[in-house]
């Protein structure tokens, strides 16, 4: 695929930031907001459509936001998660070198085109694309994996990442990451911190969502010894079970309080470096952290990580492997929360850390 027509498919597959949850008036202050720090008094959707033009000498960390909490199921809201984490990070963190490639658009009745009918897909090709023959995508999962994929395809030498979004939004960004580091034999491993193991090989009978996304992207690394979970404190099965059955590696939330994350960090280092591990891919579900500070997410969870820990595990893997792409997901911002709750300010110092990992 040439630069122009990547180029051209993302004009049609995405929307400026802060557009990805289809409104006209909710949130209105905050999308405005947004656009005009990244485009001034420019018209936005011009602005955004000629911004990716530069793309092609862009040397900073790309952007994309998937509004989508179509594959969550206990309490929505991470629809919001990418336009008031970006206002967070925005504030805390002002002229971080950030590329905005947009949002995805979502339609959210949607999560992955193999499950939509023919004649939907005809319907929602005709809303989007104004063609019903066009053969785009139109889930928010199909959206973002042909996004990532032809990202890697035309700047192979650029990073992505992505904020969401219910965590099933992490599986096209994961599986089109390590698609492509496998094609030019780059040996990774993904650093997944989460309460939950998202391991389920299907959730009422959907194989792919918030429930079950690793389990299947499991299938697409070299090995899963090479898949490290942090922070995970709610499972229906003990850590021996998953390790034992699915070969993955997992420190609890507990084994972190035990052995500190300098020590947790430093042993994930030696395993991975005797794989031969060269970069990482790191996933970060806002509620591996503690629910007393972060408590606007779908599933928040006692007895978590401290922000502080989470950070320095990351800074200490950055130190030892290049973090070649990263995702931040899950934070719900509209969920009511106790007073103290600090979610999108420890949401713009997690995603400042995997920025600068
Ligand atoms: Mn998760």
């Amino acid at each position: 695929m040439s630069v122009e027509v990547y180029q051209n498919q993302l004009r049609q597959l995405l929307c400026p930031p802060g557009e990805g949850v289809y409104t006209v008036h909710t949130g209105r202050e905050r999308r405005e907001a947004l656009q005009q720090r990244l485009y001034g008094d420019n018209d936005p959707t011009t602005a955004w459509q000629q911004s990716l033009a530069n793309l092609t000498d862009n040397t900073a960390p790309v952007l994309l936001g998937i509004c989508s909490d179509n594959g969550g199921g206990i309490m929505r809201g991470a629809n919001w998660g990418p336009l008031y984490v970006r206002e967070a990070f925005y504030q805390a963190y002002p002229g971080t070198a950030l590329f905005e490639l947009g949002d995805v658009r979502v339609v959210p009745q949607l999560l992955l085109d193999e499950y939509v009918s023919d004649a939907t897909l005809a319907n929602c090709r005709a809303a989007l694309y104004g063609d019903a023959k066009s053969n785009l995508p139109v889930s928010p999962l199909s959206i973002s994996y042909d996004v990532a994929k032809g990202f890697y395809e035309t700047y192979p030498q650029q990073r992505l990442v992505s904020i969401g979004g219910d965590h099933s939004c992490s599986y096209p960004m994961v599986k089109a990451y390590l698609e492509h580091k496998q094609q030019h034999n780059i040996n990774v491993a993904v650093i997944h911190f989460d309460a939950h193991t998202d391991l389920l090989d299907r959730r009422l009978g959907i194989d792919i969502c918030f429930g079950t996304w690793t389990y299947h992207a499991l299938n697409m690394i070299n090995d899963p010894a090479q898949w490290v979970q942090l922070g995970i404190r709610s499972s229906g099965k003990p850590k021996q079970h998953w390790e034992s059955t699915l070969g993955l590696k997992q420190y609890w939330a507990e084994d972190i309080q035990q052995q500190g994350s300098e020590a947790v960090a430093e042993q994930i280092i030696k395993d991975l470096t005797a794989r031969s591990v060269e970069e990482l891919y790191i996933t970060f579900d806002i509620d591996a952290i503690d629910a007393t500070v972060v408590g606007a997410t779908g599933t928040p969870e006692p007895n978590g990580l401290k922000p502080q820990q989470a950070i320095d595990i990351i800074e200490r893997l950055g130190k030892a492997f290049p973090v070649t792409g990263a995702d931040l997901m899950e934070v719900a911002p509209l969920i009511a929360t106790q007073s103290g709750d600090k979610t999108l300010n420890i949401a713009a110092m997690l995603f400042n850390t995997l920025l600068t990992a």
